[in-house]
């Protein structure tokens, strides 16, 4: 209903609608609308309302709530079902307990402030209020366990895509899952399963966005590998916009994936990735690889030649790329 009234409000922008319509629209009492009007202002929107007139919208929040995203939402399946928290410990932690409980993919968790936002390898992730995007997708695809990875640089394409259409940024992927603006990290990809045997349950794919952040927002420690949308382009982006075009992006790679396996989105990969053909480092808790990264795999997997001339697998690590070579 708020939806509803939010939608009726923003169709009209700058002009009353009278609270008759409103309540022939929502069929619901004056009362009723007044009470949404009240909500709708609690949650930061500027609402006029005058006698005989009716309601009018001066301004909206940036805001992440189901209603902003879901005004611009334009998928079939993903993000059509929205948990939105003002503050909540991690995206990622609530979207494993509604995974374990749903049947179908597609739910989105959104928060606008993270207290305990979770990296890969118990790292954290600075996810402060009314800045960034913290976000986690339930997909559950019927694949092998093994393929999992291709998720994680399927969303990473996806990213970079939406990134590009809405705010003309070309961004890298620094593989797995980081993505890069001029060098700095923008995004954080965390994909992690639900799986019994070797049966996938669900994906949950975490993604934080640093959208709107100036250099103050963050802690100090990371201020010299991280950047925001706002750092690097000088502009203030809508981030409810940007949500919706990376559900839209997932989307259409996702249908492909289903459809036709991983190799169109392995060239797409492959065209944005920063590290294929450079001398990196790969550190991992198995030890460190040094050498030429060849490629990837069909399962997402890296490929590492040494100075020796032996190709190693690489599951997971954290890459650095040489400067120098
Ligand atoms: P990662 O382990 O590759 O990166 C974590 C590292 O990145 C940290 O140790 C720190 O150095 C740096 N870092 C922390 N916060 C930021 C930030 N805001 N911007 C840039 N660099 C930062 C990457 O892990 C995966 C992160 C996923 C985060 C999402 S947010 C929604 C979802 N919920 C949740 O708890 N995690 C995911």
């Amino acid at each position: 209903m708020k939806e509803t009234l939010l939608h009726m409000l923003k169709a009209n922008e700058n002009e009353y609608v009278s609270g008759q319509d409103i309540s022939n629209v929502l069929n619901c009492s004056r009362t009723a609308i007044w009470k949404h009007v009240s909500d709708l202002r609690a949650a930061g929107y500027e609402i006029e309302a005058v006698q005989k007139k009716g309601y009018r919208l001066l301004r909206s929040p940036d805001a992440v709530t189901s209603e902003e995203i879901m005004l611009r939402l334009e998928t079939e399946r993903l993000g059509r079902k929205i948990h939105y928290y003002p503050s909540l410990k991690s995206t990622q932690e609530m979207a494993h307990h509604e995974a374990a409980k749903a049947d179908e993919e597609g739910m989105l968790v959104v928060a606008d402030e993270q207290t305990g936002g979770r990296g890969r390898l118990g790292r954290s992730w600075h996810s402060p209020s009314g800045t960034g995007i913290w976000m986690s997708l339930i997909l559950k695809p019927r694949i092998p366990l093994q393929k999992a990875p291709q998720l994680t640089l399927l969303t990473a394409v996806a990213v970079v895509r939406a990134i590009e259409k809405k705010t003309g940024l070309a961004a890298d992927i620094k593989w797995p899952n980081d993505i890069l603006l001029n060098g700095k990290k923008i995004v954080g990809i965390l994909t992690e399963l639900q799986a019994e045997a070797d049966q996938i349950h669900s994906v949950i794919i975490g993604m934080g966005m640093n959208i709107n952040q100036k250099l103050e927002h963050f802690q100090e420690d990371i201020r010299s590998i991280a950047t925001s949308l706002h750092i690097e382009s000088g502009k203030e982006f809508v981030r409810a916009d940007l949500i919706a075009a990376v559900m839209l992006e997932i989307e259409e790679l996702y249908d492909i994936y289903l459809k036709d396996g991983f190799g169109l989105i392995k060239l797409l990969w492959e065209s944005r990735a920063l590290s294929l053909g450079r001398r990196i480092t790969a550190r991992s808790l198995n030890g460190t690889v040094k050498g030429l990264a060849k490629g990837i795999t069909d399962d997402g997997v890296l490929l590492l030649e040494d100075d020796e001339g032996r190709v190693h697998s690489i599951y997971s690590a954290d890459i650095e790329i040489s400067t120098n070579e």
